[in-house]
């Protein structure tokens, strides 16, 4: 394949790069990267082993001695430069992310703008990393926070956004100081070689110290465990399952680290009876089944109040009834395959769930098969009737699967329902009601991290902070003043007068 051999990928690649140097391993066995589109081999990648690891870690610390040092603004121009290479291998990287994830080619070329744009808002950063200087209650004495490098962050990414979610916290990272260590998911490692080798040309070509961007592929039970233990690496920001999470959160925080943490989403629209409809059923199918509801945002319920409910079910079927699935790299098609057969097997173990508690499934269920769907990844999207306390409408299931809901009464009903799961990362209302939409954004309304208004759950632009409450981590990562994760501060106290003034008055004479 000709995307392939243009960013570097080869029939057997090395899991593990200290930067522009990849390591040798062979003896723990590849990984076989089967692509969910059709089924085919796309190329092999040996696993990292522990002694791999120790290198990429040993080598991003004393990377970092160095990188420190460089002005923040210098660092900038090189992630400038990152975006202009990005710029230059989109279209190739951009398909590969198709090919290897299985999201539409629309919207692999729509991750790697993702990249360029947060590298744009990186490079505007690195001017901006802005500390306070507050009023100090002594006389002569100047007092201010500043913000300083961390060191290594650990970013343990997913397969559903192979290299977008990457880029969000490297690009920040690197203009705040830090040097990365990247373990991507073992269901996507070929964009992440990909773009290993687009950076290893940055840091040569700018002779840089190796070990700014290291790489390490592998199991989780291994490479993985060294990665969260490991006291080289203050900070670790991990997107994943809550339950990959949870445990991540908790060796991180036994070792006193710190952690960004992005995990499940059980997210939903609300649509009351003040909905624009020619709104809001687009956005509903798009964020439901766009990207085969494999996003973090993806929207798996919808909570419509009673007045409108039948209407919003007839029209959402006959959309659902028009969805084309197929190869994502066909621009006619608007749902490709699930990552892998494992994550069909979810699927179909979710919709039994479902029918046991009660649910009735109104749409789609199937797997598909025959000429096209050899891979074995492709389902049909579901749209269900369900209720919200039903164990698996509380779960997230990584596969286009939605859950209507029906509410009564206000739309505090529905604003409860919303905030009745586990999970807080995405929101939406569909509404012209004023007070329905600024009810939905107030203290007492979505408990979530994103909530919107008249759009999807899914989709954020860069420029804002992205995470969620409850299970969902608590962490931030991307836009507005997400950078401050990512540094240490220092504040510090100046006395520039003759005396020692002690403050709250204390007095110490000696
Ligand atoms: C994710 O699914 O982990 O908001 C990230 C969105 C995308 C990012 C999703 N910009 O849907």
């Amino acid at each position: 394949m000709e995307i392939l051999r243009t960013l570097g990928i080869e029939e057997n690649n090395q899991g593990a790069s200290t930067g522009v140097h990849w390591n040798t391993t062979r003896e723990n066995g590849k990984i076989d990267v089967v692509s969910p589109v059709d089924g085919r081999l796309l190329a092999s990648v040996f696993r990292a082993s522990e002694e791999d690891y120790r290198d990429v870690s040993l080598a991003a610390k004393e990377a970092f001695s160095v990188w420190r040092k460089m002005p923040a603004p210098k660092r900038g121009e090189i992630v400038r430069q990152i975006g202009d290479a990005l710029r230059d291998k989109k279209n190739a990287l951009g398909a590969l992310v198709s090919w290897e994830m299985g999201k539409s080619l629309q919207e692999g070329l729509g991750e790697v703008q993702e990249m360029i744009d947060i590298c744009d808002f990186a490079v505007g950063q690195s001017r901006q990393l802005y500390g306070s200087t507050m009023a100090s209650e002594r006389v002569e004495h100047r007092l201010y926070d500043q913000y300083h490098p961390l060191g290594t962050v650990g970013i343990i990414s997913a397969f559903n956004f192979p290299v977008a979610v990457w880029a969000w916290n490297a690009m920040l990272a690197v203009v705040c100081g830090d040097t990365t260590l990247w373990k991507p998911s073992s269901k996507t490692p070929l964009t992440a070689i990909a773009v290993q080798h687009i950076l290893a040309e940055i840091v040569a070509a700018n002779k840089l110290p190796e070990g700014l961007f290291t790489l390490i592929i592998g199991s989780g039970s291994t490479v993985g465990e060294q990665l969260l233990q490991d006291p080289d690496v203050p900070l670790i920001s991990l997107t994943g399952s809550t339950r990959v999470g949870r445990h991540g959160a908790q060796v991180v925080a036994s070792r006193f680290g710190r952690a960004i943490l992005e995990l499940g989403g059980n997210n939903a629209i609300i649509l009351t009876p003040a909905a624009n409809m020619q709104l809001a059923v687009p956005a509903i199918v798009f964020s439901a089944v766009g990207t085969a509801g494999q996003r973090c945002t993806t929207t798996r319920r919808l909570i419509v109040h009673e007045s409108i409910y039948d209407r919003v079910k007839d029209v959402l079927v006959k959309a659902y009834g028009s969805l084309r699935i197929g190869s994502p790299l066909d621009e006619r098609n608007h749902v490709g395959p699930l990552i892998d057969v494992s994550a069909v097997a979810a699927y179909q173990k979710a919709l039994e769930a479902l029918q046991e508690q009660g649910g009735t499934i109104l749409c789609g269920g199937n797997v598909l098969s025959g000429k096209g769907f050899e891979s074995g990844c492709y389902v049909e999207p579901v749209l269900a009737e369900a209720e919200n306390d039903y164990p698996i409408v509380q779960e997230e299931t990584f596969a286009p699967i939605l859950y209507l809901i029906r509410y009564s009464g206000d739309v505090e009903n529905a604003i409860a329902l919303q905030n009745d799961v586990v999970q807080g990362l995405s929101s939406s209302i569909f509404t012209e009601n004023l007070r329905e939409a600024e009810l939905f954004l107030s203290a007492a309304g979505s408990d979530c991290g994103i909530a919107n208004v008249n759009i999807g759950t899914s989709g954020a632009e860069i420029g804002g902070a992205f995470g969620g409450e409850k299970e969902t981590g608590g962490g931030r990562e991307s836009g507005s003043d997400a950078w401050k994760g990512y540094m240490r501060r220092q504040t510090n106290t100046i006395n520039y007068g003759t005396q020692l003034p002690l403050a709250q008055g204390i007095k110490f004479d000696i």
